[in-house]
């Protein structure tokens, strides 16, 4: 089997969008083609995203038929190392720099790319720069200053949709450093699991949650206004200021009533790149519509090949999930 794939980082945080070689997963809309593709074709995702092709830090993107009526140029489903996922925006920008790339859109400022998500229909602009704008699906925080109780800690959460839920924390203590990844990566693993094993990610209206991608912000480094380091479900960190948590405390902060419609605020990541957010009020009481710009730049275009014989040619490793290192059984073997 071969996949043509294009590789492209938005601010530090890989992106593999699929070109050529795989069916059209099922479904009527871009909701169901998700679930077809955690349903069917999941040795496919791993065999794409994970080692020994991938690694634990690439998101890859399907490209599919928009919903039917939307309006919509494209669909695309965003997946991972641990399955498919909601929303994307680095993800985003990186489809948008690939179909430039492959001259499928141009590149002209003011050009505009309808896309749907799993979770809603997305926006990209391309600003003068070659910046590239996502207004993403609305965004709501659902919870403020969730108590969390640690070993030897106690933080406060707020929680958050930006199209995948976080958990946003400010009072954990930590510097926001790469020196200091270990002790980020263990506080955020242990803060999603007290929320979610008591429960207390839920809203009162019962619709948030389960957290999966935790938050944790600290002073700027580069001028900007917060610096972010992000875990995300499958145990990697984002490289990037991650787009959807750039939306989640957008979120937060038009809900804390500190930051106006339209007014900037620059998200730095753990590595020091940079996206800029702003929002609009959003449809519903509670809600606002989401903007995140950045960059990406094409790294690689190439052709994956899965030799017949190759014991992890669809299986992938993740060595988050197991430390067994044996090739699979031959009937988990790849997609074909
Ligand atoms: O930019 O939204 C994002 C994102 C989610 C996970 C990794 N990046």
């Amino acid at each position: 089997m071969r996949l043509r794939v294009i590789d492209s980082h938005t601010e530090g945080e890989p992106t593999r969008v699929v070109i050529d070689g795989v069916p059209t997963p099922s479904g009527a809309t871009v909701a169901e083609r998700a679930a077809s593709i955690s349903r069917d074709l999941d040795a496919l995702r791993r065999g794409l995203v994970l080692e020994p092709r991938g690694s634990d830090i690439l998101v890859g993107a399907f490209l599919v038929p928009p919903d039917p009526g939307s309006g919509a140029e494209i669909g695309v489903v965003f997946v991972n190392n641990a399955g498919v996922l909601g929303m994307c925006v680095h993800g985003t920008i990186g489809v948008v720099r690939t179909l430039q790339h492959l001259g499928r859109t141009s590149a002209d400022p003011g050009t505009q790319v309808r896309i749907d998500t799993p979770v809603g229909t997305v926006t990209a602009t391309v600003g003068e720069d070659g910046e590239i704008a996502v207004e993403n699906v609305p965004s709501r925080r659902t919870l403020a200053g969730v108590r969390v109780e640690l070993d030897e800690r106690v933080v406060h959460a707020d929680v958050a949709w930006g199209g995948n839920w976080f958990a946003l924390v400010s009072d954990h203590g930590e510097a926001i450093d790469p020196a200091n990844l270990p002790r980020l990566d263990d506080l955020s693993r242990r803060i999603r699991r007290a929320l979610n094993d008591a429960g207390l990610d839920r809203g009162a209206d019962g619709t948030s949650g389960p957290v999966d991608h935790v938050e944790l912000f600290g002073p700027p480094a580069r001028g900007g206004d917060s610096r972010n380091f992000v875990l995300c479900p499958g145990g990697a960190y984002d490289r990037s200021p991650c787009g959807t948590g750039t939306s989640a405390k957008l979120a937060c902060l038009a809900a804390d009533g500190t930051l106006a419609p339209g007014e900037r605020w620059v998200q730095e990541s753990i590595i020091g790149s940079r996206f800029t957010g702003w929002y609009r009020p959003g449809p519903a009481p509670g809600e606002i519509v989401p903007t995140v710009a950045g960059r990406a730049w094409i790294t690689a275009e190439t052709e994956l090949l899965f030799e017949p014989d190759d014991p992890w040619r669809g299986e992938g490793w993740n060595p988050e999930r197991t430390t067994d290192h044996e090739p699979p059984p031959t009937e988990h073997r790849g997609h074909s």
